[in-house]
C-alpha cells in the first residue's frame, strides 16, 4: 500500500529527515520518502499501519499532517 501525506511545518532537510524517521518508526511502514520541496511524504506500508498512526507519529515529531 502507498499513502501520500501532505506535511506542514517542515523548513529544512533536517525536518524532512525527522519526518522520515518518525514515519519509518511505525510498525508496518516499509519506507517513507519525504519531499521538503513538495511538503509531502510517500509512505509504503502494509495494512497494519493506519493513517491515524502516521498522523500521530508526525505530530509527535513536531510537524503536522494536512488532511
Ligand atoms: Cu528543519
Amino acid at each position: 500500500m502507498k499513502t501520500t501525506l501532505k506535511i506542514d511545518g517542515m523548513s529544512c532537510e533536517h525536518c524532512a529527515q525527522h519526518v522520515k524517521e518518525a514515519l519509518e518508526g511505525i510498525g508496518g511502514v516499509k519506507s517513507a520518502k519525504v519531499s521538503l520541496k513538495k511538503n509531502s511524504a510517500d509512505v509504503k506500508h502494509d495494512e497494519t499501519a493506519s493513517l491515524t498512526m502516521m498522523e500521530k507519529a508526525v505530530k509527535e515529531a513536531g510537524y503536522k499532517v494536512i488532511i
